[in-house]
């Protein structure tokens, strides 16, 4: 199986003032795509081959696993984000939000900290855990929180390669941007608070190819 890059879903500028054209060309066409091509590359003649990239991501380890997480956290990362429309997350979301955090405002701050403290390279993210609690959790250089049976709803990259052409080493200036892009349309969909269990169980299971 070709892995490819996927299309941004929005014009490079579409982010701006936020996240630039010049940063989306480079983090986008150039980073992400390195990752895709690497593991192109990487898999060739392995049991990897032929396996979809969610499944490379939960079964594989060192380099192979690392260009295929990259692959995956960086496609769920664009799908996160939108043009700036001042949206907010859905009732429902909203509600686990506030049972999580006490307060959206409170997870937003909590989020912005965890990511900003997170040393060297890696990503933050919002997952909802194996009972559809939500948690925050920082992952490292390519880590991916479904290696620990957690579900995915919302990630920030925090790789300097993400914010350095356009904040340079501010890395809080980049998260206060960050909240004007997040897609709350797309982080309501990925969650889903009734069977939060068994939706992840079925995931995994069929990753695995069960
Ligand atoms: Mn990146």
């Amino acid at each position: 199986m070709i892995h490819r890059l996927p299309d941004l879903p929005y014009a490079t500028t579409a982010l701006e003032p936020h996240m630039s054209k010049r940063t989306l060309e480079l983090h986008h066409g150039k980073h992400h795509a390195a990752y895709v091509d690497k593991l192109n590359k990487l898999i060739k003649g392995t049991e990897y081959e032929h396996m979809p990239l969610e499944e490379i991501v939960l079964q594989s380890s060192g380099e192979i696993f690392d260009n295929a997480a990259q692959s995956w956290n960086h496609t769920f990362f664009w799908l996160g984000l939108t043009p700036p429309q001042g949206a907010a997350p859905t009732p429902e979301l909203r509600n686990a939000l506030v049972s999580a955090f006490e307060s959206v405002p409170n997870f937003r701050k909590k989020f912005s900290e965890n990511a900003v403290n997170t040393f060297g390279s890696g990503w933050a993210w919002l997952v909802s855990n194996g009972q559809g609690k939500l948690e925050i959790v920082t992952t490292h250089n390519a880590g991916n929180p479904l290696k620990d049976g957690k579900v995915p709803l919302l990630n920030c990259d925090v790789w300097e390669h993400a914010y350095y052409v356009d904040y340079e080493n501010r890395r809080p200036d980049y998260l206060s941007a960050f909240w004007n892009l997040v897609d709350w349309r797309s982080v309501a969909k990925r969650f889903t608070p009734s069977a939060p269990a068994a939706d992840a169980a079925t995931r995994s299971k069929k990753a695995r190819g069960g």
